[in-house]
């Protein structure tokens, strides 16, 4: 079901190391990425930005079948929500949200100031921006998790205004019909968060970015956001890297990915069951085993196959298995296989190997790492703390997941006196004169010539 990848000979630098930059072509990778699905995206956006509200009405009819009568879900149904919620999903929700609290307060940064010289500061202010869309997939399942991975970083980050949209479902129970699923709506109740939009896909990304008019032109639908976060599929972060300029961005976190780095000392069991709970979230997502045991591989193609055919996605799991963006990819050692996952750079990262710390220390590129046999990436998903909204694609190797500092700008206030200035003017004038930019210079001579002259 998942294709073999041996790296055993690949190319190896003077170092007797695997060569990184090939070692990048050489990964799997889903054959539809991003950049494909910039194209059919782009009309999407275009149809947003010149038509607002129809626009996002007859492109919810088109792709989720549901004809909305209003964009913004009515506050009333939040409440109902949340009352009608399973007690025990209620308890869970609270856990994970209390945890990434947790971890997400931590991150806040405090302004500092550094005295250059004397009479000279340098203030690094850290300010939340003003309002934020932050967005909750919900086609092939339904992410209550995720409005927690968002809204709790947006809140400890202290962004005044918050918005959430996910898809409108078509299956809703009575009550509920034309909007998210409750259980995205409870969550949002749960947070506190009462301004929520039934628009999912490429057009809930253009929403946020041009905001969205009335039929009538006159009133806001939907007001502009300053940034849009969130995980979606490919369409969704397509829309994020083309309007991401307008708008800021978190990382782009399309179809899922898991690689698990492992040993012989791994349990088969627990490695196929890791695989196949993120294989379970889209035919896209991308499942990869990193080992330098031929038994373990095999014992987990074994297990894999018991395990496919007990699980309740059957189909999206084997079609997510079984595409070009999966695989077991065999190294030599524990070291060449660190050199693998450095060049797959995923999404999420398990380590299950002998001394499991020491090797988790040593990865440079992924987007959050799992260390050890009690740590699987669905705890991350739900009730870790850590944030599950993370870069994907490879993008881990330049970027993070989402936290309080994606709705942070630091801004450098700059306050010297008369003499801070003077004492450093002829740098000032001598680098002006180095780049032909002599008003530059002026600018601070001017300030100590006579100005009676
Ligand atoms: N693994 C997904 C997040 C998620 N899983 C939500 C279950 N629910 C991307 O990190
Ligand atoms: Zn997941």
């Amino acid at each position: 079901m998942i294709r073999r990848l041996d790296l055993r000979d690949a190319q190896r630098g003077p170092s007797g190391r695997l060569d990184s930059r090939s070692l990048r072509n050489a990964v799997p990778r889903a054959s539809i990425g991003v950049e494909q699905a910039l194209e059919a995206v782009r009309p999407i956006c275009e149809q947003v930005r010149v038509d607002g509200l129809n626009a996002l009405i007859d492109l919810t009819e088109r792709f989720d079948g549901v004809r909305l009568e209003h964009v913004r879900v009515p506050h009333a149904a939040l409440g109902r929500a949340l009352e009608s919620l399973d007690a025990e999903v209620t308890a869970a929700l609270q856990e994970s949200i209390a945890r990434a609290r947790r971890v997400h307060a931590a991150q806040r940064r405090s302004d500092h100031t550094t005295q250059v010289v004397p009479g000279g500061t340098v203030t690094e202010r850290w300010v939340p921006v003003g309002r934020v869309g932050l967005y909750v997939p919900g086609g092939l399942a339904v992410y209550p998790s995720s409005v927690v991975m968002n809204v709790v970083p947006a809140q400890e980050a202290g962004v005044e205004s918050i918005a959430v949209t996910s898809p409108a479902q078509k299956d809703n129970p009575p009550g509920f019909e034309g909007l998210p699923h409750p259980t995205i709506l409870a969550a949002c109740a749960l947070l506190g968060v009462d301004e929520v939009y039934a628009v999912g896909g490429a057009q809930a990304v253009a929403m946020f970015a041009y905001g969205a008019r009335d039929a009538d032109d006159e009133l806001w639908a939907c007001e502009p956001v300053d940034v849009v976060t969130g995980p979606g599929n490919v369409y969704v972060a397509a829309a994020k890297r083309l309007l991401q300029g307008l708008i800021g961005i978190d990382s782009e976190a399309g179809p899922t990915e898991i690689a698990i780095l492992a040993d012989d000392t791994a349990d088969p069991v627990h490695v196929a069951a890791d695989l196949i709970s993120q294989a379970e979230h889209d035919p896209l997502a991308a499942s990869v085993l990193v080992t330098d045991s031929e038994a373990l591989a095999d014992a987990v193609d074994a297990e894999l196959a018991r395990q496919v055919a007990a699980t309740k996605h059957v189909e999206r799991v084997t079609t997510a298995l079984s595409g070009p963006q999966s695989a077991t990819v065999l190294v030599t050692d524990v070291e060449d296989g660190l050199a693998v996952v450095d060049a797959y750079a995923a999404e999420h990262l398990e380590i299950q190997t002998a001394d499991a710390d020491a090797v988790a220390a040593r990865v440079r590129n992924a987007g959050a790492v799992f260390v050890g046999a009690w740590s699987p990436v669905s705890l991350g998903d739900y009730c870790a703390g850590s944030n599950h909204v993370l870069p994907t694609g490879g993008c881990a190797i330049h970027s993070s997941g989402l936290s309080v500092q994606s709705f942070l700008r630091g801004i450098h206030v700059v306050n010297y006196d008369r003499a801070a200035l003077q004492e450093v003017a002829h740098h000032v004038l001598a680098l002006s004169a180095a780049e032909d930019l002599p008003a530059h210079g002026q600018a601070v001579s001017a300030r100590f010539r006579d100005q009676r002259d």
